[in-house]
C-alpha cells in the first residue's frame, strides 16, 4: 500500500484514543466521531486495504470477518430491530478514510439513503 497512512491505523496501534466497542485478533470497532445515527460504530480490519473491493480481492476471509464483527457489534449494541452496514467506496460515495471500513448505523429507524 503506497498511499499515506491514515488516522485508522494510529487508532488501532493506540497512538490516538477512540471510543473501542469490541476488537477480535483481526479487526477493531469504534464509535464514529461524527455519529449519523443513534447508534455508529466503525469496524476495521488492523491490516489496511484501501476499499472493500481491494479487500474483497486480497483477503476474503478477512472481509467475513470485517462483516462478523459488525453483526457482533450489532448484538453488543442491542440493536435486534435491524441495522445498516456500509462501505462508503471512492470519491462519489464520500469515502474520505481510504483504510477500508464498515459503517454499522442503528438504534432508530433509518431513512432510504441514495442523494
Ligand atoms: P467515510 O466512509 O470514509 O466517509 O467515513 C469516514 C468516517 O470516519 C466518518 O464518518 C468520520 O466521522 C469517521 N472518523 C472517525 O470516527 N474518527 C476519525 O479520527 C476520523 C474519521 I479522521
Amino acid at each position: 500500500m503506497s498511499d499515506a497512512e491514515t488516522l485508522f491505523e494510529k487508532i488501532i496501534a493506540r497512538e490516538l484514543p477512540a471510543d473501542i466497542v469490541h476488537e477480535t485478533e483481526t479487526t477493531l470497532a469504534f464509535r464514529d466521531i461524527n455519529p449519523q445515527a443513534s447508534t455508529h460504530v466503525l469496524v476495521v480490519p488492523k491490516t489496511r486495504y484501501r476499499d472493500v473491493a481491494e479487500l474483497a480481492a486480497a483477503d476474503p476471509q478477512l472481509l467475513a470477518d470485517v462483516v462478523a464483527t459488525a453483526a457482533r457489534v450489532a448484538e453488543l449494541e442491542g440493536l435486534g430491530d435491524g441495522y445498516r452496514v456500509v462501505f462508503n467506496t471512492g470519491a462519489d460515495a464520500g469515502q474520505t478514510v481510504f483504510h477500508v471500513h464498515a459503517h454499522v448505523l442503528g438504534g432508530e429507524q433509518l431513512g432510504f439513503f441514495g442523494r
